[in-house]
């Protein structure tokens, strides 16, 4: 256990009244504590249901869970202002949980894996923004997955109680996404980012401590809403595995057999695929060399110098998205080139898309200027008033109390 962060406390005490007024008389002191983050992906967007790499950093904010052993199977969930109660075997898809089919749903995945599950009251609270691709839902599987595997003596490890929040979403809230948030928030390590390799699910610890080289990885939320239970995610991970069938390529591998780093070669590979998964496929395939491209960089640590080259392909991987995936939405373009207006080095779009927010990366001292920039390029273009905030590589889940 390590200390709290203040707000890590902050949370602690706000879940820990709740706990106590939804369920205190009758199911008396808590068990413990158990802290999951959000994330931010630095790049390698969609290349995690490719085979591909992904560059995450968890984030300073996330989700408490305080929770208690319950002896029958019974699941009382309750976040501020609403509250949950299934039984085990009730928990399915239709059951249309909202919210808790996130918490809910690892119990089902961990009795579908042949576990023994106990019922669990659960308290939450979070300061994660919902709805704008920093992984609010990934903290919240995962700081219930870490609970559930302390209090049921499961014995997982990291990637084990990853899958159970990966299978929560999948299964039961229905978002048919990938492996990289649930293994994000629970694998990162502070001043870290994580390489890792969605194939093989290899991981590399990745020094990324900005602050020593006098940058600053700035995150803008755009506000403009986004959501990873419509349409078209599916629709972007349905257009990959097409182009994967037309290149006789397995399904879930199209950047592990493509090497993305010749973007001509990549061009000639799949000249004759009709234009959409065409496109779909380059963007994934060039986003995951990008990752390389990145962590190259990255190793030996970070200067200045490096950081032309590390925000050129942060500003080429948002022109991938925009042009070739179609995920980004006019109010993220506009923060994107805003920023690197304003000074940054480079600037994209992070997570699933269709909103949600930009990062930069600045100058310590430039930080001022690339939010205004920001902002006035938000005013002018008649969309939300950006929020802005600068990110710091932190560590994943853990157990606090
Ligand atoms: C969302 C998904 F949950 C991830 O699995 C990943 O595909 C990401 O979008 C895009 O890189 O966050």
């Amino acid at each position: 256990m390590t200390t709290p962060t203040s707000t890590q406390r902050r949370l602690l005490d706000d879940a820990s009244s709740l706990f106590d007024r939804e369920f205190g008389s009758d199911a008396g002191e808590p068990d413990g504590a158990w802290w999951a983050p959000g994330r931010v992906n630095i790049i390698g967007e969609h290349t995690d249901y490719n085979g591909g790499y992904v560059l995450p950093i968890a984030l300073p904010t996330g989700t408490v869970a305080v929770a208690r052993r319950r002896d029958d199977d019974l699941v009382r969930l309750a976040s501020e202002g609403k509250r949950v109660e299934v039984r085990l075997g009730e928990v399915s898809r239709e059951a249309g949980l909202g919210w808790a089919s996130y918490a809910a749903g690892v119990g089902w995945a961990a009795r579908r894996d042949g576990l023994d599950v106990p019922g669990l009251d659960i308290a939450f609270a979070a300061d994660v923004p919902r709805g704008a691709g920093l992984s609010s839902s990934a903290s919240l599987s995962c700081a219930t997955a870490s609970a559930w595997n302390d209090l049921a003596g499961w014995g997982l490890d990291g990637s084990g109680i990853a899958r159970l929040g990966r299978l929560a979403e999948n299964e039961i809230a229905g978002a048919p996404t990938g492996t990289m948030d649930q293994l994000a928030s629970v694998l990162c390590e502070a001043g870290h980012a994580l390489r890792l390799d969605t194939l093989t699910n290899e991981t590399m610890q990745v020094p990324f401590d900005l602050a020593d080289a006098g940058l600053a990885l700035l995150v803008v939320n755009s506000h403009a809403p986004h959501e990873l239970v419509d349409g078209a995610y599916g629709e972007r991970r349905r257009a990959c595995e097409e182009a994967a069938d037309a290149l006789g390529v397995a399904r879930g591998r199209l950047c592990a057999e493509i090497d993305g780093r010749d973007v001509d070669a990549v061009d000639a590979r799949l000249a004759g695929l009709p234009d959409v998964p065409r496109r779909r496929a380059r963007h994934v395939i060039t986003d995951s060399a990008r990752v390389l491209a990145v962590d190259a960089l990255l190793t030996g640590g970070v200067t200045r110098d490096k950081a032309r080259d590390v925000g050129a392909l942060l500003t080429a991987s948002h022109v991938s998205m925009r042009d070739d995936f179609e995920i980004t939405v006019p109010a993220v373009d506009t923060l994107a080139a805003a920023l690197v207006a304003g000074g940054a080095y480079g600037a994209r779009m992070t997570g699933g898309g269709f909103g949600g927010c930009v990062i930069a990366l600045v100058d310590v001292e430039g930080v001022d200027d690339a939010v205004a920039a920001a902002r006035r390029a938000a005013h002018d273009g008649g969309f939300p008033e950006p929020e802005p905030f600068v990110a710091l590589a932190s560590a994943g889940a853990h157990r606090l109390v």
